[in-house]
């Protein structure tokens, strides 16, 4: 913990100087090292908590500051108090970072392997950096994770998992979508384009007993296959809702049939996927996260069963058992489809080791 009280000389023009301390503190910020930073109220001055390895590389950081010629610092070494919360034991540190290092040279060994069978040229090494650099600055690493890895990873936690099956959770679920009310509807546009329909079903535990009050937070791409709230188009919170079973487990509400997906063309996930000769699609789908007290939520994507793409989805998330088959419900234009789902026990946690 270091206080550190700035003395500029009075008659001294230090903007550019501040500017720079400025900078230099937020990268310190960024890298890890600068952890806490607060302002003393009406000093200027500061109480810091830095994390470093040594005083010696404490002095090194100080020493950068643009301003630390006029700092006046107090140092205090602080230990970590036994007493504290969440955190991890000496037991816990170690297995962590064997796991890490499991992980990681077991991932990198596939990747240099990867490298020597197929002669990966410097060339094509460089262009793998700047996609790296590329898919950053275009925000699209939750995109290109949620569409080329997730799959494998949801299969592989929850595939025989008891109760429905689950699907990729993806990048556009937003927390806190407005609650609704019955009769459920997802909020729409007064125009909203795509076949009305009427999505209707029971939530029950693995032995048929009905879950009464249990969620389903649904949301889903407009007939365009626009997400709100991520691409231009719908309005704030469109086709996001939260929808309550009844006390028979029963839930039923109304939306729109989405349209098919397509991952942006022009960012460096689609130009990865063109490279590659790959479709660059999902099928229409509908996305839920059902849950209840006591019971392991399932999270899950319904796929209609007259899309394109239901067997060349890009993201790999369709599964037989969440095909739907929308019918006409016989009240006017409105389709209609049944879907129950079983939740699993909640799963204790099994301790690490
Ligand atoms: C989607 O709509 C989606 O559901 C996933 C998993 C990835 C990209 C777009
Ligand atoms: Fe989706």
């Amino acid at each position: 913990m270091v206080q550190m009280e700035v003395r500029l000389p009075p008659e001294m023009e230090a903007d550019d100087l501040k500017a720079r301390e400025r900078a230099r503190s937020q990268e310190l910020q960024r890298d890890g090292s600068w952890v806490h930073l607060w302002r003393v109220a009406g000093r200027y001055a500061n109480v810091s908590v830095f994390d470093v390895g040594s005083p010696d590389e404490l002095h090194e950081l100080l020493s950068s500051l643009p301003l630390f010629p006029y700092i006046d610092a107090h140092v205090t070494a602080l230990a970590r108090h036994p007493s504290k919360l969440d955190q991890p034991t000496e037991e816990e540190r170690r297995l962590m970072s064997e796991r890490a290092n499991q992980l990681i040279s077991d991932i990198l060994r596939r990747v240099h392997e990867a490298i020597v069978e197929n002669e990966v040229t410097y060339e094509e090494y460089q262009a793998v950096k700047q996609w790296f650099i590329d898919v950053g600055e275009a925000g699209e690493w939750p995109l290109f994770g949620d569409v080329y890895i997730e799959h494998v990873v949801e299969k592989n936690a929850f595939g025989d998992r008891a109760g429905s099956q689950g699907t990729i959770l993806g990048p556009f679920h937003l927390p806190d979508a407005p609650v609704l009310e019955a009769p459920y509807e997802l909020p729409r546009r007064p125009d909203e384009q795509g076949d009305r329909t009427v999505v209707t079903g029971r939530v029950t535990d693995t032995d048929g007993n009905p879950l009464a009050g249990a969620n389903l937070d649904v949301w889903q791409a407009d007939a365009s296959g626009a997400y709100s709230g991520f691409m231009p188009g719908p309005p704030e919170g469109n086709l996001r809702g939260q929808v309550r079973t009844r006390d028979d487990g029963r839930y039923e509400f109304r939306t729109v049939i989405p349209g098919p997906y397509t991952i942006p063309l022009d960012g460096p996930t689609g130009r990865l996927t063109a490279a590659a000769d790959w479709s660059p699609w999902r099928p229409s789908h509908i996305h839920l996260i059902v849950s209840a007290e006591g019971h392991e939520p399932l999270v899950t994507q319904l796929f209609i069963d007259t899309s394109d793409y239901l067997h060349d989805d890009v993201a790999s998330a369709v599964k037989d058992e969440l095909i739907v088959h929308p019918e006409p419900t016989g009240k006017g234009d409105e389709l209609g489809f049944s879907y129950d789902f079983v939740l699993a026990p909640i799963h204790a946690p099994v301790p690490v080791g």
